[in-house]
């Protein structure tokens, strides 16, 4: 019999699309090396027992509902619109969105004719509101206690009012061009939304030692991204004001110098990117030889 923590961890990731590069670049930092199967669809983990499935991305949180995949990357757009539709036909949810990933941001709102008188979001009272996340919109109106007709739509919602199926629409926006370039004015934001990782429940996934090992990796290489590693030195005076200056670090080493009391040696990581003006602040506390360099890799 296999143990569960012999058995291949599963990940979806979205097969083509604005989160494909990102999710598998991630992975790939993780330290994971596949090879892609024939049919495109299943990438093979070389050096850990992990396989990519590649899917749609709308079909990612339903896969890790049914425990078909042990983790998922998708828009937190997709996961919400999943959650609140089990919740309205009383099934249990059995996914949990565990990290944000900090690409793919968008948000969800409504879009107006740009000729409609809007004063606020009571002004969708009555209105015929198409949008491909009607699980989120009748949600935010039952909350608002707003009586409005959802107008489902698969794909194409910014044609809806021109085609005189809807007054107002519901969907996503990054740039706002498609909304300005269909004569559509965004005027409220329902739900911001980015890439997002999911999982089982915490009690099925911390039974397999690999699912928590890539989830702790995967922490490392979000946090390596805007982190640099500060070397400098200073008066031992100013360290406390120097600790101040020196972004998100924690507990910095103090190296003493050969020869020298009065200054010492500052080794730190910074959680935050170091800018220019930190360091010309350091600089007036009586910092200098200030190196700041990148960090490849972290473990907590
Ligand atoms: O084939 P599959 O179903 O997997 O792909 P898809 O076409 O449904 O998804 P895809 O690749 O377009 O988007 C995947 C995810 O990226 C979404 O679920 C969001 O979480 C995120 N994302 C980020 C976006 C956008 N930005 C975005 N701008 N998803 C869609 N859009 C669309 C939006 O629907 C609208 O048509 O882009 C248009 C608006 O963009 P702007 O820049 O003109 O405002
Ligand atoms: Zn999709």
């Amino acid at each position: 019999m296999t143990q569960e923590s012999d058995r291949r961890i599963k990940i979806a990731v979205q097969k083509s699309g604005r989160l494909t590069e990102h999710s598998l670049d991630l992975l790939v930092r993780c330290g994971l090396l596949y090879s892609r199967g024939r049919d495109q669809l299943i990438c093979y983990g070389e050096n850990m027992p992990v396989d990519v499935l590649l899917m749609r991305d709308d079909d990612i949180p339903g896969l890790v509902q049914e425990g078909v995949c042990d983790l998922g990357f998708v828009g937190r757009n997709i996961v919400e619109e999943r959650r609140l539709a089990l919740l309205a036909e009383h099934t249990p949810v059995e996914f949990e969105q565990i990290v944000t990933l900090g690409f793919g941001h968008c948000r969800l709102s409504f879009g107006v004719p740009e000729t409609m008188d809007f004063a606020d979001i009571r002004s969708l009272e009555g209105m015929r509101i198409a949008t491909t996340y009607p699980a989120i919109v009748a949600d935010f109106l039952r909350r608002e206690e707003l009586a409005a007709t959802l107008v489902k739509f698969s794909g194409a919602v910014e044609i809806a009012p021109s085609l005189g199926k809807a007054d107002v629409i519901c969907d996503l926006v990054s740039s706002g061009s498609t909304m300005r370039a269909h004569h559509l004015r965004e005027v409220a934001t329902i739900l911001d939304s980015e890439a997002v990782l999911i999982a089982r429940p915490a009690a099925e996934r911390t039974q397999h030692a690999w699912i928590e090992r890539l989830l702790q990796r995967l922490q490392g290489v979000l946090q390596v991204k805007e982190s640099k590693y500060i070397m400098l030195h200073a008066p031992r005076s100013a360290l406390p004001r120097i600790a101040q200056l020196l972004p998100g670090s924690e507990a910095p080493t103090i190296i003493p110098l050969e020869g020298r009391e009065d200054r010492v040696a500052v080794h730190a990581v910074c959680r935050e990117n170091v800018f220019w003006e930190t360091l010309e602040q350091l600089k007036e506390v009586g910092a200098s030889s200030m190196l700041v360099l990148p960090v490849e890799k972290m473990l907590f």
